[in-house]
């Protein structure tokens, strides 16, 4: 096991262009608040580029070292090797996951899906955990698929799929305890801490629903 279910269970994603605060300010507060996993995503037009992209990843690596909190890369398995992260998190256009294994060796591999065909595809391909969304409603992300709900996780649980599982997709804390009963270890979230104007408090706030299960 790469990855401990509870280590899923208040995730959050976050770049520059997420937040309106520095990103290392929320990044602290949001883990006082007690979130357990944390992916840099440096992604989209306003994103940061080169080495001030690879300067605020290691900023926040640093934080995430001092707390003990898994520092998970998007996309960018350069990066993710040339920092030693813990991991690397993919979408379903992003390369081929097998060779992201290849590449990654034993880090913690995050694919992303959206329905049971493709959460059994990264099983098959060698997942350490699957995030499946969108939940709800976001702008956080242009492209995002068909909103269905915690029932997708319903359906993958039913299908039989064990491999630890977080919701994403517009989920505020009021969100979190439909997705953990559809069968969810936690949750991955951006602008409901992101763009938070105390992303302690709201962390807190998401971290009090998590012991249901
Ligand atoms: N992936 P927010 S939705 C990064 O459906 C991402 O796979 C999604 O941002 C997916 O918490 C999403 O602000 C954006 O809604 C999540």
């Amino acid at each position: 096991m790469r990855i401990k279910r509870e280590q899923l269970q208040l995730y959050l994603v976050m770049g520059s262009q997420n937040s309106f605060d520095e990103p290392a300010h929320v990044l602290k507060a949001a883990i006082e608040g007690g979130v357990t996993l944390f992916q840099f995503r440096e992604k989209g037009e306003h994103a940061k580029k080169g080495a001030e992209r690879k300067q605020l990843a290691r900023q926040l690596q640093v934080i995430c070292k001092q707390h003990g909190v898994p520092f998970i890369v998007n996309d960018d398995v350069e990066l993710a090797i040339e920092l030693d992260a813990d991991g690397v998190h993919i979408g379903q256009d992003d390369g081929n996951p097998e060779e992201v294994r290849k590449n990654i060796g034993d880090k913690i591999l995050g694919i992303s899906t959206h329905s049971v065909e493709e959460a059994k595809a990264a099983v098959a391909q060698g997942a350490d955990y699957i995030g499946v969304g969108p939940m709800y409603h976001t702008v956080t992300k242009a492209d995002i698929e068909e909103v269905r709900g915690p029932i997708v996780i319903q359906e993958i649980r039913a299908a039989g799929i064990s491999l630890p599982l977080v919701g994403i997709g517009g989920i505020t804390s009021e969100r979190i305890t439909a997705i953990i009963e559809a069968g969810a270890d936690g949750v991955a979230l951006i602008s409901a801490i992101s763009k938070s104007e105390n992303p302690k408090l709201v962390a807190e706030a998401c971290a009090g629903k998590m012991f249901l299960r």
